[in-house]
């Protein structure tokens, strides 16, 4: 009775000459992330579409390794695809950094031109290491966290706040606080163990580590929206046959546009979950509003007078074509 069910699998297999591939892709974030579920998306597509050719294992919340060694260990090849937050490249080049600078790119539409432009720079930087990137996704704009209401900028002195990357640090230090660097993951443990006061990141965020239970207050600052990236070993996505290969490039478009979307969306519903768990949500008045500027003018100075020309000139390309789309 079974032979007449296996052996057509069999001779299918046969037939087609191909080695089924299993991937690993290592994230930092956890499953209530919509990165996460955008990648575990992207995985199902993937194997459907190559009628499980190739398989996508992704392991959330830096299970299979920390989020400073998913880059290297895709680049050495024993994870075959990571995610990152990628401004946390900046002490590699600048243009990791351009994300996270205020006044540059303050809505999803800037923010996908930003990406636009950069991304041939970002992919030859990346091919210098044997990387190959797949997609990039924005999170929501980036907000502040406190446990009062934010009405006097002197209230950020000495305050200790958790910053995502070290640009966002240097941010902090701007506005004469203290801050500290913790993964997305570590956030409970440092407001629980008083580690932390406030800290910087976004409204998807707050919602996923129900930042209730630590802060009362989410000023709505829209300072910078910064991308995470899925990238893979260029020898692992060689060594896939060419209908493979174009099946996952498609299907990584696919994620990335889905991956824009579900970040508008995630903005909405956390924002209203934040205030369902009785966080108030508030805009900066003009005091907070006036010292946020002058220290995201200084982070800005900082940033450029570090930036490779090529860097520059793809700022500037990118603002002119933001001035035309206006
Ligand atoms: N969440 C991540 C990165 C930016 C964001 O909104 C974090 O805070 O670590």
């Amino acid at each position: 009775m079974h032979k007449r069910v296996v052996l057509p699998i069999l001779l299918a297999g046969l037939a087609t000459g191909a080695q089924a591939a299993e991937w690993n892709l290592a994230t930092p974030y956890g499953d209530a992330s919509f990165h996460t579920q955008n990648n575990r998306q992207f995985a199902e597509d993937v194997a459907e579409a190559t009628d499980g050719e190739l398989r996508i294992n992704v392991h959330s919340g830096g299970s299979l390794v920390s989020h400073a060694e998913i880059k290297p260990s895709v680049r050495r090849g024993t994870v075959e695809a990571g995610e990152i937050f990628l401004s946390t490249l900046s002490n590699e080049d600048p243009i990791y950094e351009i994300d996270t600078l205020p006044g540059v790119a303050g809505s999803y539409e800037d923010a996908m031109t930003l990406w636009e432009t950069t991304r041939p720079m970002i992919t030859e930087l990346f091919a210098d290491e044997g990387l190959m990137p797949l997609y990039a996704v924005a999170w929501p704009a980036q907000g502040i966290y406190t446990g009062e209401a934010l009405e006097d900028p002197a209230q950020f002195e000495g305050l200790r706040v958790r910053a995502p990357n070290i640009n966002t640090q240097r941010f902090v230090e701007n506005l004469g606080g203290n801050p500290t660097e913790t993964e997305e993951s570590d956030i409970p443990t440092a407001f629980s163990t008083g580690r932390v006061d406030a800290m910087i990141t976004s409204s998807a965020t707050g919602n996923a580590m129900t930042a209730w239970d630590y802060v009362s207050h989410f000023t709505d600052a829209n300072l910078w929206l910064p991308k995470n990236i899925v990238f893979v070993n260029r020898r692992a996505f060689d060594a896939l046959d060419e209908a493979t290969q174009e099946t996952l490039l498609e299907a990584a478009a696919r994620a990335e546009e889905r991956g824009w979307q579900m970040s508008r969306e995630d903005n909405e519903e956390s924002l209203q979950a934040l205030r369902d768990n009785g966080i108030s949500v508030s805009t900066p008045n003009e005091e907070v509003a006036a010292a946020l500027q002058e220290a995201g003018d200084q982070l800005f100075a900082d940033w450029q007078s570090r930036a490779s020309e090529t860097a520059l000139d793809l700022l500037d390309r990118y603002r002119e074509e933001v001035d035309t789309a206006e």
